[in-house]
């Protein structure tokens, strides 16, 4: 049975993977780590372990590491990439210092490590649709540059040590427990909160503007699956694309107002968000995923609408 650390256990992610694991591996058996207070963790990651870490304090994540006994790591930790725009620094310290921090600290304590990627890690000059799993990565924000960094830096880890470091090119994760922050595909979570409460939304992100999203049941899944993937299997190692479903603005807009039909939506475009959209690709080829460890989605645009809206209907009407 794997012990596990999940760093930046606080986040849109973290929230709902620490209970994903814990279902899975039992709930003594996941420590969930964020940089806050502990007394400002969720409830519902309190139920288990919890601990206080600063990614970029590696005896303390040692002694975390130490006292739990702990074999697998999954690195939650980043500035997303409208957020990284404005503190490019900041966001390559956290984002590849924090990685490079914990591939230092598995290739010692011979860990496992979960990092995940994302469609950040492509830019304009990559094929934009069915985008393939190996193609030109030039992405142009400070999120992408790190991304791809991180995963050329998984990669070394893994031929040079023997670091079993794995992961997944996330699309944009659509979920209600924590809002994201500072991405560039926030916009399709929040277009339901606003749904809910306002009846109305507006968009930060121009109509035909198309990106791949994934509804948070599947991402959990896909980070748990490929950590137990066979290795043997895996001619791919770090950053499988994994796909699910890609819609622009108006295509979400439509199907949330099949549900509620007195919805609208205007645009109030934004610059950098937009740049960041525009240099991703439309729709990734995930067939690696499919074929290495089986990977396959669960939710569409209509069925992560339904859930979506029902959800926050009852927690908000
Ligand atoms: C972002 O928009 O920055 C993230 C991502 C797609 O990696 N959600």
């Amino acid at each position: 049975m794997k012990r596990i650390l999940v760093m930046g256990a606080a986040g849109q992610i973290g929230s709902e993977l620490v209970p994903a694991l814990r279902a899975v591996y039992g709930v003594d058996s996941v420590v969930a780590a964020d940089l806050c207070a502990l007394s400002a963790m969720p409830d519902s990651l309190r139920v288990g372990p919890c601990e206080q870490i600063d990614i970029l304090d590696i005896p303390k994540t040692v002694s975390v590491i130490k006292k739990y006994n702990i074999d697998t790591i999954y690195n939650l930790v980043a500035l997303l990439s409208s957020v990284g725009e404005t503190k490019p620094q900041l966001s390559w310290d956290i984002n590849l210092g924090g990685l490079m921090n914990l591939l230092e600290i598995s290739r010692e304590h011979k860990l496992a490590l979960f990092t995940p990627s994302s469609i950040g890690a492509f830019g304009p000059s990559t094929p934009p649709d069915n985008t393939p799993q190996d193609t030109i990565q030039r992405p142009t924000s400070m999120y992408g540059v790190t991304k791809v960094a991180g995963e050329l830096l998984a990669d070394y880890y893994h031929q040079k040590y023997g670091v079993d470091a794995r992961g997944v090119r996330f699309p944009g994760i659509i979920s209600n427990v924590t809002l994201p922050g500072g991405g560039t595909t926030d916009y399709a979570v929040q277009i339901y909160y606003d749904a809910i409460k306002k009846g109305s939304f507006v968009s930060n992100i121009g109509a035909g503007t198309y990106m791949d999203m994934m509804y948070m049941p599947d991402a959990t899944r896909a980070a748990i699956e490929v950590m137990e993937a066979d290795p043997a299997k895996l001619i791919h190692r770090n950053c499988f694309n994994v796909a699910a479903m890609s819609f622009d603005p108006e295509e979400i807009a439509a199907s949330v107002k099949k549900a509620i039909p007195n919805f609208a939506m205007s645009y109030d475009v934004d610059e950098v968000r937009q740049a960041i959209a525009n240099s991703w690709p439309n729709k990734m080829d995930d067939s690696a995923a499919r074929d290495e460890w089986g990977w396959k989605h669960e939710y569409n645009l209509e069925k992560t609408t339904a859930d979506m809206l029902s959800v926050l209907k009852q927690r908000y009407q």
